[in-house]
């Protein structure tokens, strides 16, 4: 089926913390094979597998040392292989983790390169001398704190580095680069693999004079547009596709921190042969406060109107030529029940009132695992975090800039911590939730007695049902796929609502996004149509739109 994308849900991976088939206590393949029947009963079409590559792990796989290696403790290639093909077996799509915007500095391309000037591969990295004082060559900020220059002592020379200091940026300028990436691309692709995630792919493209960064007050290092949006970009993603993606019928998402809607429509325009959809950031972002030293750990409260208007907007300007990934949570992103919704008294109706108002919106789903049981955030003790994000984060914002006390840190954490996704699937409610029968790699969620996948499937009523429900429906209602987005009552501070309309057909979505009661005001133009109830997120919801009263997190869709 042409553009068989549009009309997939995505299934998110993240294999050290989906399931443990020998014991070591990190996930595996074998151990994501023993799960497929259960992905298929939930009903989805495409996997989204993060990295697999042999690794040294500094950023949990997405530092890649081989990339036609499966890293051993994950399986073997032959591990992989199969699990393409029972995959498929099933109907299942394969879409595998592209990390090139960085390597390893295990990648055997940097242990070369690091070696001296004259190396052949020097060039595949971004080496620069330091300022006259020897200091960084720009005052541009990694994201994982600090400088992105890391100064080599054996070439005395800097290498340039956005995530840690063991992630070296390749130079995509580089024409040799560029054809062992289509080189590994095909590798994987010939084995079966139906498409690609391409990691940072907006920050591949450098801006070649590595200009300074306007000064910020209290931020020596800086964060901003030159990071992403290079100037070569959508050539390279062009020679991409003509070099390898044209060749199969795959799909593609690029993750594209720091882009607009206009830019998403440079990536997804078909006319333009580049990339299938791109994950924004800017809903992401929206519990941020911007500007200040903290970064992303600066919270701030989210304002439902603002995330409508945000979401409606890419929904508006991608509708012609462009086409919108879908998802509130991944494996960098805190649990969505617990950040936008309720994970206490209302965690289940709050989880599939979230999921209402996403899986109805235009575009591709995307399931992060554990979002379909309502799986929730981790408070755990500095000691218990594994991320290095996490790690880097304190002792450069705690321990040395003291721009925030320990506690507010570990606020910022609990809320926002990448670990809140990253802790094991949580499938019964035996030991470490049955996640393995060994240590597991980061404690599993203390919830897991109550919150698991046995427990989800033996409720009818459960949330994995729920979304079971959401997925049917797409593959039987062509509107939920092509229907055109309107949203209604933007101003309204408690209700998300729209429509979707097509071939004569309408859907109204109607959300209540907090645990007061709230009054529907049916818009006039919608009150002639006939409605009938299509699903709810409470039994006994009111068939009919008009003078309608959302009891907390009550979701609705209507159809006509
Ligand atoms: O993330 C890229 C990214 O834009 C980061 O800013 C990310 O949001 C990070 O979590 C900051 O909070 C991708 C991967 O998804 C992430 O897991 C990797 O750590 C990163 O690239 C480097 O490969």
């Amino acid at each position: 089926m042409k553009d068989w994308w549009k009309s997939s849900v995505v299934y998110q991976i993240y294999p050290r913390s989906f399931r443990d088939s020998n014991g070591d206590g990190l996930g595996d393949i074998p151990g994501i094979i023993e799960k497929l029947d259960y992905l298929k009963e939930l009903g989805i079409d495409v996997i989204w597998l993060s990295p697999v590559f042999d690794s040294p792990q500094d950023d949990n796989g997405y530092d890649i040392r081989d990339y036609k290696k499966i890293y051993d403790q994950f399986g073997t290639n032959e591990d992989m292989y199969k699990f393409i093909d029972e995959a498929h077996k099933r109907g299942i799509r394969i879409v595998m983790d592209l990390v090139v915007n960085h390597t390893s500095d295990e990648h055997q391309w940097f242990v070369e390169s690091r070696k001296d000037k004259d190396n052949p591969y020097r060039d595949y990295y971004i080496w620069r001398d330091g300022k006259e004082d020897g200091s960084e060559p720009n005052n541009w900020g990694s994201y994982f704190s600090g400088s992105a220059w890391q100064y080599d002592e054996e070439t005395k020379q800097y290498f340039l580095h956005y995530f840690s200091k063991r992630q070296p940026d390749l130079n995509w300028e580089n024409e040799q680069l560029r054809q062992e990436v289509w080189d590994l691309m095909t590798f994987w692709m010939d084995k079966g693999v139906d498409g690609w995630r391409l990691d940072v792919i907006s920050s591949i493209s450098k801006y070649q004079n590595y200009l300074d960064y306007e000064p910020i007050p209290d931020q020596k290092y800086i964060i901003g547009k030159y990071h992403t949006n290079g100037p070569r970009l959508h050539e390279f993603l062009q020679d991409m596709n003509r070099e390898v993606l044209a060749k199969y019928d795959c799909m593609t998402v690029g993750e594209a921190p720091g882009s607009s809607p206009q830019e998403a429509l440079l990536f997804t325009d078909p006319e333009r042969k580049e990339l299938n959809m791109i994950f924004t950031f800017e809903h992401m972002d929206l519990d941020t406060q911007q500007g200040t030293p903290n970064g992303k750990w600066a919270l701030r409260d989210l304002n439902l109107v603002e995330l409508k208007a945000n979401l409606a907007k890419w929904q508006t300007e991608l509708e012609d030529g462009g086409w919108n990934s879908l998802y509130w949570n991944n494996h960098d992103q805190p649990r969505i029940v617990s950040r936008w919704g309720n994970d206490g008294e209302y965690r289940e109706l709050s989880a599939k009132m979230l999921g209402t108002v996403l899986h109805f919106m235009k575009g591709t789903p995307y399931i992060y695992q554990g979002e379909e049981i309502g799986m929730v955030n981790c408070a755990y003790e500095l000691s218990e975090y594994d991320d290095i994000e996490i790690r880097n984060a304190y002792k450069e914002l705690v321990q040395e800039n003291h721009t925030l006390t320990h506690e507010e840190f570990m606020k910022a954490i609990h809320y926002k911590g990448r670990d809140n996704a990253r802790t094991p699937m949580q499938w019964d409610a035996s030991e470490h939730g049955g996640f393995t029968t060994g240590t597991p790699w980061l404690k599993v969620n203390p919830r897991y007695a109550d919150i698991n996948v046995k427990q989800a499937l033996a409720d009818s009523n459960s949330i994995f049902y729920y979304y079971q429900a959401m997925i049917k429906l797409r593959k039987q209602m062509p509107i939920i796929v092509h229907g055109k987005f309107e949203l209604i009552l933007a101003d309204h501070p408690e209700i998300f609502a729209y429509t979707r309309s097509y071939e004569g057909k309408k859907l109204l979505v109607v959300a209540n996004f907090y645990g007061n009661t709230a009054q529907f005001p049916l818009p006039a133009q919608l009150e002639a149509c006939g409605w009938s109830k299509l699903m709810s997120n409470y039994a006994d919801s009111a068939e009919q739109p008009k003078g309608l009263v959302l009891r907390p997190y009550e979701a609705v869709v209507y159809t006509c």
